[in-house]
């Protein structure tokens, strides 16, 4: 049996402060005339948690329609990226996706888990370490939205690939979408590639259902950002004087949740005043939903060329292959 390298397993922690969160959230919370929270901050344990039972809803049809594609076609991904690979996954954790993916792929180099979550990315890495005895994982804790180096890897790597699946890249803007993927361009250099998930414009009303659900799980997904600003931020909304709302943009082509405020209030955060007038809202998150063509030029931005691509029978999901010239 190969020995493994000495960082092999070992947990790169990269990650920036958690002050960052009271700065974000008073900037954003001051902001005229739309208040807003980074959706980054919806993923404490227990928004993650809450995101988790999202994925099981038969509203939300995103996680089972990916997994369905990657059950199908990880074959021909793993054709397309080739032998010798070191595999990045943006944002680990969904082991599902990437077991498939992995047990496809030929004479993997290593695996580089990536997350933000220091125990989500080690639980993921312990569960993959534990599924592919052989493999060399080497996890790294890290916001992809900032650049950041990757650990040294032992043994040939032929081309380095992005795996971001999930459509994460969806809750960012234009312009930060752009960014992250000229990261991962940078990084992954020339000749690497990019595997990565792409939810598509579809009936609004499918949208709004999958991210307004009958059960309430998104509600309380959403209102659990209020929670944690409690929790953490010494603040004091009162959760019950709020109400989520998805709401589809059709020039954007996304779905934007917003925490409404149901009556005029003042809330307190930290040594900071925020006042709420009845109807106004905390704009949470942005899920943009692309063509084929629309993905093809944002990536092209970042000096990425479309390959291939996977998609549903019903043409909700895709799975792209893109690389960097
Ligand atoms: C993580 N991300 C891709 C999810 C999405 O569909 O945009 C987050 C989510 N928000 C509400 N439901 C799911």
């Amino acid at each position: 049996m190969p020995t493994k390298p000495e960082n092999a397993n070992e947990l790169l922690d990269v990650s920036t402060a958690d002050e960052e969160f009271l700065n974000d959230a008073i900037e954003g919370l001051s902001r005229k005339p739309q208040k807003t929270i980074s959706p980054k901050y919806l993923y404490d344990k227990r928004g993650s948690e809450l995101f988790d039972d999202i994925c099981e809803l038969d509203e939300y049809y995103p996680t089972r329609t990916e997994i369905s594609i990657m059950r199908q076609y990880a074959d021909e991904m793993a054709e397309a990226i080739g032998t010798e690979a070191l595999l990045v996954e943006y944002g680990s954790g969904s082991s599902m996706k990437t077991g498939t993916l992995l047990k496809a792929l030929k004479n993997l180099t290593g695996y580089v888990p990536m997350d933000i979550s220091g125990e989500h990315l080690e639980e993921a890495a312990q569960r993959i370490a534990a599924d592919f005895p052989n493999l060399h994982v080497y996890p790294v804790c890290a916001d992809f939205t900032q650049p950041f180096d990757l650990p040294p890897v032992e043994g040939t790597v032929r081309r380095r690939v992005a795996y971001f699946p999930g459509s994460t890249i969806g809750n960012f803007t234009k312009a930060q979408a752009a960014d992250v993927l000229k990261h991962i361009s940078d990084l992954m250099g020339s000749g690497g590639g990019l595997l990565i998930g792409v939810d598509l414009e579809k009936d609004p009303e499918v949208l709004k259902r999958a991210y307004d659900d009958s059960k309430g799980v998104t509600a309380n997904f959403n209102l659990n950002l209020l929670d944690r600003m409690n929790r953490e931020l010494d603040a004091n909304f009162d959760r019950s004087a709020f109400e989520h709302q998805a709401r589809y943009n059709h020039d954007l082509s996304r779905i934007e949740m917003h925490l409404v405020a149901e009556k005029p209030q003042t809330v307190r955060l930290d040594d900071t005043e925020i006042s709420f007038n009845t109807g106004e809202s905390i704009h949470t998150e942005n899920s943009h939903k692309f063509t084929e063509e629309t993905f093809a030029e944002l990536a092209g931005e970042a000096g990425f060329t479309l390959v291939k691509v996977w998609k549903d029978p019903r043409a909700y999901f895709s799975v792209m292959y893109l690389e960097v010239a």
